[in-house]
C-alpha cells in the first residue's frame, strides 16, 4: 500500500535528498508460531478480530531508534489530526505511527504504549494505512528542505488558521469565466487586501468554526465586518 505513495513526488524526492526516511514494518515480523498471527478473537465475544498487543510493543521498541520518539496510534478514536500536530511532530527526530486493522486494537497498546491516539476525521477506514499516509505527508510539509518553497507552507490553508484564497492562471477567460480584474492590477498591495478578504470571505461562508479559533487582526475584524455587510447578516 506504501510504495506508490512513497515512490512519486515531493516525499519520493526529500528521501532522497536524505532529509526524510520513512520505513514501512510489518507487524508479521514480530510474532512467534509459522501463522505468524498478530490478531485474535475479542474477550467478551463479538464480531471481528483484534489485534494483539505484543507484536506491536515489541515492533515499537523494535524501530524506536529515539527514547523520546512520540508514538501514535491512528484509530477513529483518536483526537483529531491537524496542522498544529503536523508541525510539532515535524520537529523530532522520529515519529512511529501504529496502523490499527480489523475491528480494533487491544486497549494496552492505546493506554500503555502509545503517547498519542490520532483520528484524521470522522469517518472509518478499514484500516491505519492510508491515515498513516495522510499523517506523513501533512507532516512532511513541515519538515524544512521537503517543500521547496518554505513561503508556500507559511500560506497555505491552516497555515494561518483561515483557508487559502482563490488562485487563477492562464487563460484569462475560460469557458466565459474571466479572472478577477484586481489580479492584473499591479498593485501588489491590493492584491494582498483583496487575497485576504478572499480567504476570510470562504473561511467564514465554509469554515465559521476557524474565525471563532484565534484572534484576527484589527484589519482582518473591519473586514469581515464590510463582508458580513454584504452578505446582510448580524
Ligand atoms: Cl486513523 N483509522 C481508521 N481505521 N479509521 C479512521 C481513522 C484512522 N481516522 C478516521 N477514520
Amino acid at each position: 500500500m506504501f510504495s506508490g505513495f512513497l515512490a512519486a513526488g515531493i516525499l519520493e524526492k526529500a528521501a532522497a535528498k536524505g532529509v526524510l526516511d520513512i520505513r514501512v514494518h510489518d507487524l508479521r515480523d514480530w510474532t512467534d508460531g509459522k501463522h505468524r498471527q498478530v490478531d485474535d478473537r475479542p474477550f467478551g465475544g463479538g464480531e471481528g478480530m483484534v489485534l494483539m498487543p505484543g507484536p506491536i510493543f515489541k515492533a515499537v521498541e523494535a524501530v524506536r531508534a529515539e527514547t523520546e520518539a512520540p508514538v501514535v496510534l491512528l484509530s477513529p478514536q483518536g483526537r483529531m489530526f491537524d496542522t498544529e500536530t503536523a508541525r510539532a511532530w515535524a520537529v523530532c527526530r522520529q515519529v512511529i505511527l501504529i496502523c490499527g486493522r480489523y475491528e480494533g486494537v487491544d486497549e494496552r497498546v492505546g493506554r500503555h504504549l502509545a503517547d498519542a491516539e490520532v483520528s484524521i476525521g470522522d469517518y472509518v477506514l478499514t484500516g491505519g494505512e492510508p491515515a498513516a499516509m495522510v499523517v506523513v505527508d501533512a507532516v512532511a510539509r513541515f519538515v524544512p528542505g521537503v517543500v521547496g518553497k518554505a513561503a508556500s507552507v507559511a500560506h497555505d490553508s491552516f497555515a494561518e488558521g483561515l483557508l487559502d484564497c482563490p488562485h487563477y492562471t492562464r487563460p484569462r477567460v475560460f469557458r466565459g469565466h474571466a479572472v478577477p480584474e484586481v489580479l492584473f492590477s499591479g498593485d501588489h498591495a491590493r492584491i494582498g487586501r483583496w487575497r485576504r478578504r478572499q480567504a476570510l470571505a470562504k473561511t467564514a461562508a465554509l469554515r465559521p468554526d476557524l474565525i471563532g479559533a484565534r484572534p484576527l487582526s484589527a484589519a482582518d475584524r473591519s473586514l469581515l465586518d464590510e463582508i458580513r455587510k454584504e452578505r446582510k447578516e448580524p
